[in-house]
This record gives C-alpha cells, structure tokens and sequence, in this order.
C-alpha cells in the first residue's frame, strides 16, 4: 500500500505512549477504508494537515470538523499578532488543528475536549507536530472547567451540529447544538474578553454581535466584532468571529480574501 494512500504511514515512529491499536479502525482511514460520506474530506486531507501522510488521526467527526491547517495558522497568527498572549484556551479542541498552530506560536495551550477518542487524535497529532509539551490536554466538558481556567485568550471552535448546518440558508446561532453561542460566550468572557469564534459561514451575522452589545468594559471596547471570511484557494469555508483586543483588522487576514468574483 502507498503511504500516500495511507494515515499510518511506513516510516512513523508510532509513539509509546499510545500506539492507538485499540481504536486504530475509528482514526487510521485509507483510500479504501474512508466511510463513503467522507470522501470529500479525504480529498481535502492534506489541506487539514500538511503533515498527514506523517501519521495523523482522525475520527469520523474529525473528519468534517477539524479546521484546514491554513486556516487554524491564519487565526493563530491573528491572536499571536493581537495579543501576544502566554496562554491561550482552546475549549473544543477536536483533533488539534487549532490547538496545534496556537502551539507553534505561544508558551502554552490549554486544551478541552470531552470525547476520550478525539483527545486522543489531538495528542497524538500534536506529537507529529513536535508541539505535544506546549499543550495541557484536558478531557472534559468545557462548561464544568471554565471557572477553573487562567488563559489570556480563548478561542472557540464549537460543535456546529453536524455537516447539516448548511441545509439553513442562514445558520441560527441561537439554535447551533449542543451550545448555542451565548452560552460558550458567558462561559469564556470571565475568562479573558479576548475572544475568537469559528462558526459556520452562513451564520447569523446579527446574532455574532449580540453576546457583547450590552457589554462595558473599561479596558478594552467590548462592543466592537471583527468578522474574519477564511477562505482556501479561492472558497469561503468559515467565518472567525474576534472580540476584544483581537477585533482588530490584520494584513494576514487581508491576505487570504480572495477577489469577490473569486467566490462565485
Ligand atoms: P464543510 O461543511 O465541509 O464545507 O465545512 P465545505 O468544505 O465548504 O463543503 P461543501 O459541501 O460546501 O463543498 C467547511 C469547514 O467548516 C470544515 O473544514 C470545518 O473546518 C468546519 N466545520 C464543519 N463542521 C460541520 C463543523 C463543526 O461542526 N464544528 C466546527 N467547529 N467546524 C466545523
């Protein structure tokens, strides 16, 4: 089998604290073993991560959720640029495309994620990485830690129910399961109000900037909302929502906006 083919490469030193044999046939997908609802993303694998043929796991959730590693660095880079922060919170961190290129550039992540499997895929793709010691990998629910966490910034790439959210001409944030966007909103503002959410691209734009209209904070103006389009070669894919001192234009951010027509 060719290693292109292949989410277990020949040459991977497979590491030793976990050699995932136990859950290898629900994160190691082939060409020929990739459930057929996923084969879009399989085509897209190496957009996810560049490193994949080095080894990287995904469950099938993963697949459609994790977001394209051109898109996590563009965000990293935006909150690395904005806020110079030492800590970032990444609260559902999947299978660790943010959390990994929020690694390559701050002293430390801290990341939650309540499904024993996906924690698992993040770890392991962090060590691909060679960012795994820069990350506090935290398997749980992110409401039941959020009084307990200390972060500078908290980014949010929440569940947005399943690949069916593009069946609503306009997505109702309201209604985004199993969190709705004022709920994850009050859980991380007494975090830090340095906040970056990925949502699904037809979101509710009004909706975005509801959890912060009534805000007044001192140190920083609350009530501003920079809305990020994140395209790949030429297509919107999501939108990254920034509140406080990272609802601040960046040229990174200018540089990955195609020309409108390119979006036709
Ligand atoms: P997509 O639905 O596969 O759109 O998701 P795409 O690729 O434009 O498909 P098409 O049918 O229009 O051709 C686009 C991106 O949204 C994915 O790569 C993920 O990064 C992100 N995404 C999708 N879902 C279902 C979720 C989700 O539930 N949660 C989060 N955080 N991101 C998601």
């Amino acid at each position: 089998m060719q290693s292109s083919e292949n989410s277990i490469g020949d040459d991977i030193d497979l590491q030793p604290y976990d050699d995932g044999a136990d859950i290898w046939d629900q994160v190691a997908f082939t060409a020929r073993t990739i459930p057929n609802g996923l084969k879009k993303y399989w085509k897209q694998r190496f957009a996810l991560f560049s490193k994949f043929s080095e080894g990287i796991w995904m469950n099938e959730q993963s697949w459609y959720s994790v977001t394209p590693e051109i898109i996590a660095k563009n965000i990293a880079d935006h909150i690395y640029n904005n806020c110079r922060p030492s800590v970032v919170l990444d609260a559902f961190c999947g299978a660790g495309g943010n959390t990994i290129q929020l690694a390559l550039l701050v002293d430390r992540v801290i990341a939650i994620e309540k499904d024993p499997v996906t924690i698992r895929c993040a770890k392991h793709n962090a060590e691909i990485y060679g960012v795994a010691d820069k990350i506090e990998f935290i398997e749980g629910d992110f409401f039941e830690y959020a009084p307990y966490v200390e972060a500078d910034v908290v980014f949010l790439s929440p569940p947005w129910g399943g690949p069916h959210y593009l069946f609503q001409d306009v997505f109702d944030l309201h209604a985004m399961e199993p969190y709705d966007l004022t709920s994850i909103m009050s859980a991380s503002r007494p975090i830090s109000p340095h906040i970056a959410v990925y949502l699904p691209r037809n979101s509710n734009i009004e909706q975005v900037r509801e959890p912060v209209e009534n805000y007044e904070d001192q140190e920083v103006d609350d009530s501003t909302v920079l809305i990020s389009y994140l395209h790949v070669r030429g297509k919107c894919k999501a939108i990254c929502a920034y509140y406080g001192a990272l609802a601040v234009p960046s040229s990174m951010e200018y540089a990955l906006l195609p020309p409108a027509s390119a979006d036709a």
